[in-house]
């Protein structure tokens, strides 16, 4: 019997997957063994996740990682869990979640921030929590609940622990998401929740990565086939947190970009900083694995590249649908084909260079909706002319992004004093070779990207190392990603200037 199997629960905003990996000497492997979309969804005029559709996933995720596993005659050692951060369910003394959580997406946290900021002041907030301003940050969205008595707020990979474990904890990465932890002690900051008047005990105690939540109720231990001793151990629960403890970095001195729906752009740091200059250039001070601090910028993401490829899929139907048989005999013409992911990018890269730019990180491109559009209206704004072909969309979108990155890097570096020789890009976006050497160029920096799957790999790790399977510290974690998922290399191309 081999005790070196974990199981990973890692769900984005766009998708989920239920992994099994293996911990062995110096190598880290991954087996996904079950996927499932994820997005969100309206309810009563609101956006919010199908959360109860979300935990039939896992289950269902981790029955096959059972019958995978007692195939092959071994046993997980523990299952971890990681999703999006900010977002929660709130669920009353009986454990029963009071309706599906809210999707950060959705505005209403919007709507507090003006109310919270007179409760708080956003400097005193900055100065105690590190967090960077989004209007979606969990504190504005507490803000907006009408009725609290006697509940409390598990953030969702605690609420999957939770159902799956009966016990509520909150994972201090997390944690530090709210606007409501401590950003140099890592407590909760009891005097905002008390200035909102929402109860001291609202979140349930902290835990950190690697420490044990619980063991799996019998019920789910019935329904999935795995054993009732099977552990639940805290990982990074914040997808992003996960995905740094992965970047397969050799020192210090690098910055990363977990590129999937977000584009998480900072470095690494010991101490927060919790500067004016920092909060004026909106850096968050996230906490890592470890203690570490994840100094760095929500850049806008391929968020703006997957809404854009969903509108132009529903309007090719719609237009398929005008010139169908039925709508107009004798011109049964279907649309144009809609391009895949790998044709857009590829005719993207044809585009010339020097075109439109836009602020990718601007409100109004968090919202689901016709993102061409929205994206076409913001170049104008600035006086470019975007033709609104679906390559000259993409290109805009990769050039600003790789503009983003590059001014979020050296802004990252300038405000922490850390040196950064390389790029690491990892996550979805890795595996975009127009976006990779954009960013090379746009920075002057070599850029490594990979592993795609950081996220898990970081889950996965963490409680490796928690069963004594993988080394005790980052760099010798990081070591074993390094060698066991090679990453591409982009070296920054020069560009040729007549004088
Ligand atoms: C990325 C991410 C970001 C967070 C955003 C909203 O998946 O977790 O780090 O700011 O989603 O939760």
């Amino acid at each position: 019997m081999t005790a070196d199997l974990f199981v990973g629960i890692d769900i984005g905003a766009s998708s989920g997957r239920v992994i099994v990996g293996r911990v062995g000497t110096g190598a880290v492997e991954l087996d996904v063994v079950h996927r499932f979309p994820n997005g969100v969804v309206e309810l009563e005029g609101a956006l919010h996740w199908d959360f109860d559709g979300l935990f039939a996933e896992v289950l269902a995720g981790l029955g096959k990682a059972a019958e995978r596993t007692a195939a092959r005659g071994a046993t997980i050692a523990s299952i971890g869990i990681d999703t999006w951060a900010v977002d929660y369910g709130l669920v009353d003394d009986d454990g029963k979640l009071a309706g599906q959580p809210f999707s950060y997406r959705d505005g209403r946290g919007a709507t507090q921030v003006a109310r919270v900021h007179e409760l708080i002041d956003p400097q005193r907030m900055y100065q105690a929590t590190g967090l960077q301003h989004l209007p979606f940050n969990t504190i504005y969205q507490l803000a907006a609940e009408t009725y609290l008595a006697g509940r409390q707020a598990l953030l969702i990979p605690d609420l999957l622990a939770f159902r799956l474990t009966g016990t509520r904890r909150t994972e201090s990465t997390n944690a530090s998401t709210t606007a409501l932890l401590g950003a140099v002690a890592g407590e909760w900051a009891i005097e905002f929740l008390r200035a909102l008047n929402l109860p001291a005990d609202l979140f349930p105690p902290l835990v950190e990565p690697g420490e044990t939540i619980g063991t799996l109720l019998p019920d789910i231990a019935v329904h999935t086939g795995l054993p009732g001793e099977t552990k639940v151990v805290a990982v990074g629960s914040h997808d992003t947190a996960s995905a740094v403890a992965a970047v397969p970095a050799a020192d210090r001195n690098f910055a990363y970009i977990s590129s999937g729906t977000w584009s998480l752009v900072g470095v690494e740091l010991d101490a927060p900083v919790l500067t004016e200059a920092s909060r004026l250039a909106n850096f968050t001070n996230e906490r890592g694995v470890d203690g570490t601090i994840r100094y760095l910028r929500n850049v806008g993401g391929l968020w703006l590249l997957s809404e854009s490829m969903r509108t132009w899929a529903q309007e090719h139907q719609v237009m398929n649908d005008a010139r169908s048989p039925a709508a107009q005999p004798g011109l049964p013409v279907p649309a144009p084909a809609v391009l895949s992911l790998q044709e857009l990018l590829a005719a993207a890269g044809g585009e010339p260079a020097g075109g439109p730019l836009i602020d990718v990180d601007a409100e109004e491109f968090i919202a689901p909706g016709n993102m061409p559009a929205r994206i076409i209206a913001a170049a104008s704004a600035t006086g470019g002319a975007l033709a609104s072909r679906p390559a000259a969309v993409v290109r805009c979108i990769m050039d600003s992004l790789a503009g983003a990155y590059a001014r979020t890097v050296r802004e990252a570096s300038a405000l922490s004093g850390q040196a950064v020789d390389v790029i690491h890009i990892v996550g979805g976006g890795s595996q975009n070779t127009l976006l990779c050497q954009l960013t090379a160029n746009a920075t002057g920096l070599p850029v490594v990207a990979g592993p795609v799957e950081a996220t898990a790999l970081g889950n996965i790790l963490i409680q490796g190392r928690a069963a004594g399977a993988a080394p005790a510290t980052l760099t010798a974690l990081r070591a074993m990603v390094a060698a066991s998922h090679p990453g591409v290399r982009y070296e920054p191309e020069l560009r040729l200037t007549t004088v």
